[in-house]
């Protein structure tokens, strides 16, 4: 064997060994935000089917035009010993004529259906079924969900059952957001002033995550959003969420859950969140929505939208320095001691 093909050889495996980790980081098992390969609802199965069809059209484009790039650099090219200069051509009406025609028709082609796609998706639900509204208000950073007819409000969190019509009313309380979990349905903005709707019809059991698409200040990265629908039937059914949603909080249970309800009530925590059955609201409000109603925190997944995974140590870090964690967060620092924290960490972690 050669000296140079051993180096080439070396050459190819470092390569190998560098560009294998890297593709295989792309085939995420859960491939949680794969709108195209894996749509989890019908409105993302519209998109999906539409990117499809581009990828399609567009790659016959592609091979097409490359070939016949090359085979006019070949057919074309200069012939040794000859040193005539090639003819000069002014212009051929039927090469112009085709070269307008053709893309017309290709863009032609691709709006009617696209048309079609759209009218489809802003289509208003039937109102003879069982549809599931809710009312989403963009803040930053995280996003308040309001069940009107169930009376339930939570945040970042949205439950929702399987096979059942969602329909939601976005709008926000300070700058421009926008809602997207790809799996489920395309971008919608979140517009001060505005209620826009989205509709979307899950088919999948699961958790769909999602994120805040429109810059939105210091932390917009920070601004996640998670979709967990139910089953219809069973102990984890849509349903007996609602039922659980509409119970009061749960009650501090331990010394250190009724010192962190203590830490709760007076240390300036109910000036912006709701807990309802310990920091109630005056009679006609619903929820002191500057923060997160925390009723059922303790059932979250994660904390701070998507930011921390809901544990006491998360939230103990959080309460005590809610900055460090999120940029330009809009919760006061209480300065709060680390017994402090952690016993209304033990509080809230109960909320389950
Ligand atoms: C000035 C209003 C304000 C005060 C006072 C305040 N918070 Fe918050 N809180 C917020 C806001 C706003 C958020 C959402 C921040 C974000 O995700 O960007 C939040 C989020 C939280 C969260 C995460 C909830 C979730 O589901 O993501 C917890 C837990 C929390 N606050 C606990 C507390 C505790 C405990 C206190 C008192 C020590 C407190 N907060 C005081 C405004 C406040
Ligand atoms: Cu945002």
């Amino acid at each position: 064997m050669s000296n140079a093909f051993r180096s080439f050889r070396h050459r190819l495996t470092a390569l190998a060994a560098l560009a294998l980790p890297l593709m295989l980081a792309a085939c995420d098992e859960a491939h949680p935000r794969d709108a195209y390969a894996h749509p989890a609802g019908d409105a993302s199965e519209i998109s999906a089917w539409f990117y499809n069809l581009y990828l399609i059209l567009d790659t016959i484009i592609f091979v097409g035009v490359v070939i016949a790039f090359f085979a006019a650099i070949i057919k074309f090219r200069k012939k040794p010993g000859d040193n005539t200069l090639p003819e000069q051509n002014w212009g051929d009406s039927r090469l112009e004529i085709a070269w307008t025609i053709v893309p017309t028709l290709v863009v032609l082609g691709i709006t009617v259906p696209t048309l079609g796609g759209l009218f489809e998706l802003a289509k208003r639900p039937d109102q003879n079924q069982k549809i599931i509204e809710i009312d989403v208000v963009g803040k930053q950073w995280w996003w308040e969900l309001d069940y009107k007819k169930e009376g339930i409000n939570t945040g970042n969190e949205m439950h929702v059952e399987v096979g059942t019509q969602v329909m939601l009313h976005l709008t926000s309380a300070d700058v421009i957001h926008a809602w997207w979990v790809p799996r489920l349905s395309g971008k919608r903005d979140a517009t001060p002033g505005r209620n826009y709707p989205l509709n979307f019809r899950p088919k999948e059991v699961g958790s769909f995550d999602g994120q805040c698409a429109e810059l939105c200040g210091a932390s917009h990265a920070l601004m996640g959003i998670r979709i967990i629908v139910h089953p219809k039937d069973g102990p984890d059914s849509y349903e007996s969420w609602v039922k659980h949603m509409q119970e009061g909080a749960a009650k501090a249970a331990t010394p250190e859950q009724e010192a962190g309800q203590k830490v709760f009530m007076n240390k300036g925590c109910v000036a912006c969140h709701t807990i309802n059955g310990v920091a109630e609201l005056a009679p006609g409000s619903r929820s002191r929505t500057s923060g997160p109603n925390l009723t059922h925190v303790g059932s979250r997944d994660f904390i701070a939208a998507h930011t921390l995974k809901n544990t006491p140590e998360n939230i103990a870090r959080w309460v005590k320095n809610p900055q460090e964690v999120k940029p330009g967060a809009l919760m006061s620092n209480l300065g709060l001691s680390d017994q402090e924290a952690k016993d209304v960490a033990a509080f809230l972690s109960n909320l389950k």
